[in-house]
């Protein structure tokens, strides 16, 4: 095997015998696989002969699989594998590799990331496959809700299919950046999808204080499962908390009009050993972050969607609909959650609550009294050296505020940093998706300050990245022109000495180093 697609790749240069992560060498094997094999279908599917939208959902549900921590099941990448062979027989012509490719030739042959030589050429296509699959998560959660639109499938299959080409650096330097473009786009949809369908998040206390009464632990990113799970779950005595990525989810109207949906579990994905021990209930994985379970509360965790472990029960499922009547008869057994900490979090700061008071906003900013914002969105992850974000938003001066989207706020979220004139100083948008908001406001600020360039606005990004969703979001950053963005707490082992020299020369990206030499760039 060999993945070096997210942060913490093997001695920061790649996974060859195992994932950090858990993901084995069968089912990193069998992941390359299936990418070898969605390049193939992409390669037939060109603009003369548009795929069906059975085509276009598979490749998306089947690249979200592949995102670090979703599936670490090799029998379900097989099941994948299998299912694209299948709608193989229903497109056009192409290339002979690609319509030649049978599922014989494919599981004898070892395909991935090492085949393409050139190593500015492999980081540019992995660039893009990367930000490629982070798109497809957002489109495939915009999709369950009944939003598609057909240029952003053409656009990962037209990606997907020009990293098996003769392209040119410049040529695939041109479709990273449009990436990022239809990372906006794809961001704007889900935005869309999620807030004519549940209502504009609205600031909200979040309890983080378990209730004394069963309950089921709800992670991962898809609002279409919790909005399931909600309902299902209405007066059976069973209460409904959030764990990671689904923490946002509170601030919905939808979703606070359940009584028994009660707050907010732990924190950021990496501590979901000991959280999910001492949850007591069932556990339902959404979508990424999954780590491999411990046997003790393995029996009470489910996995749904893209997400998969061998050994792990599914959610039952008929014609999308999820059926959690087994899960919640088994939380009925359950102790109650032990609690971990007690007290509120804010969250729901997302574009329409900031620019509903976004006079208050501007005026503090014309007053002094905010002299800058800083943007701290993306990943939380478990290296020691993340504890540089918690630091950094404790040396952050009182006049400043933080953006953050994603499970990056976990660092900070829980700090109690104050407000500024009844603004709090962590606004939290939601999700890593929900950086879109956060883009949203920049832009509304940039207009209300009458600014030509987002770039002049006193805004500093310091992002944490984990996996490939937040490559799209950077992706997505770049597009909009935003430069001088400080991301960490490493490179992407996948970005070349080459690759960077551009993204340093054109974006002026810099990695973090200490509190010391980045504290003083907020100028
Ligand atoms: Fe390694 Fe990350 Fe790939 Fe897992 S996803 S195998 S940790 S590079
Ligand atoms: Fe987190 Fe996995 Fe990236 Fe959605 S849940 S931000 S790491």
């Amino acid at each position: 095997m060999f993945c070096y697609q997210c942060e913490e790749t093997a001695n920061g240069s790649g996974c060859t015998k195992a994932g950090v992560c858990g993901k084995n060498a069968r089912t990193a094997d069998m992941q390359d696989k299936l990418i070898y094999l969605l390049k193939g279908i992409s390669a037939l599917s060109p603009d003369a002969s548009p795929s069906s939208d059975e085509v276009h959902r598979y490749v998306t549900e089947a690249l979200f699989a592949t995102v670090t921590n979703t599936n670490f099941d090799p029998a379900a990448i097989e099941a994948y594998i299998d299912r694209g062979f299948a709608l193989k027989e229903s497109l056009g012509t192409g290339p002979s590799w690609a319509q030649d490719l049978t599922k014989e030739w494919l599981m004898s042959h070892e395909v991935g990331v090492l085949d393409t030589e050139n190593v500015d050429v492999r980081s540019l296509r992995e660039l893009l496959t990367y930000g490629v699959k982070g798109l497809a998560a957002y489109v495939h959660h915009a999709a369950a809700l009944g939003y598609e639109d057909p240029s952003l499938y053409a656009f990962m299959e037209e990606a997907l299919r020009a990293t098996t080409e003769d392209r040119s650096a410049e040529d695939l330097t041109a479709l990273v950046l449009r990436c990022g473009e239809m990372g906006v786009r794809g961001m704007a949809l889900l935005d869309k999808a999620n807030t004519e369908t549940y209502g504009h998040p609205e600031p909200t206390q979040v309890s983080i204080a378990p209730r004394d009464r069963p309950g089921i632990l709800i992670s991962g990113h898809d609002l279409h499962d919790l909005s399931q799970l909600l309902e299902q779950t209405r007066g059976t005595g069973v209460d409904v908390y959030t764990h990671g990525e689904m923490l946002p989810a509170n601030s919905y109207p939808a979703f606070k009009a359940y009584d028994h949906f009660v707050g907010n579990y732990g924190g950021a994905w990496w501590k979901q050993k000991e959280e999910f021990e001492s949850f007591n209930g069932p556990i339902v994985l959404t979508t990424n972050c999954l780590v491999p379970p411990r046997d003790s509360y393995r029996p009470r965790l489910y996995t749904t969607g893209p997400v998969g472990y061998e050994g792990v029960q599914r959610v039952p499922e008929q014609n999308g609909r999820k059926d959690f009547s087994a899960i919640i008869a088994q939380a009925a057994k359950a102790a109650p959650p032990t609690p971990l900490e007690s007290g509120t979090i804010w969250g729901g700061f997302a574009h329409d609550a900031v620019l509903s008071v976004a006079g208050a906003v501007v005026d503090a900013v014309k007053s002094g009294a905010i002299r800058r914002f800083v943007v701290m969105a993306g990943c939380d992850g478990r290296h020691k050296e993340r504890e540089y974000y918690t630091d950094f938003a404790k040396a952050l001066p009182n006049d400043t505020v933080i953006l953050t989207a994603g499970c990056a706020k976990y660092r900070y979220n829980k700090l109690d940093l104050g407000d500024i004139g009844g603004i709090p100083r962590v606004l939290d948008a939601g999700q890593c998706n929900d950086s879109y908001s956060l883009v949203v406001i920049a832009q509304a600020l940039a207009e209300a300050f009458g600014l030509d360039d987002i770039n002049k606005l006193p805004v500093t990004y310091n992002i944490a990245w984990y996996e490939q969703k937040a490559v799209l979001v950077l992706l997505a950053l770049l597009h909009l022109g935003v430069k001088n963005i400080t991301l960490g707490p490493v490179l992407p082992a996948f970005v070349s000495p080459g690759v960077l020299d551009v993204l340093v020369n054109t974006f002026g990206i810099r990695k973090n180093t200490t509190l010391e030499e980045d504290l003083p760039l907020l100028g």
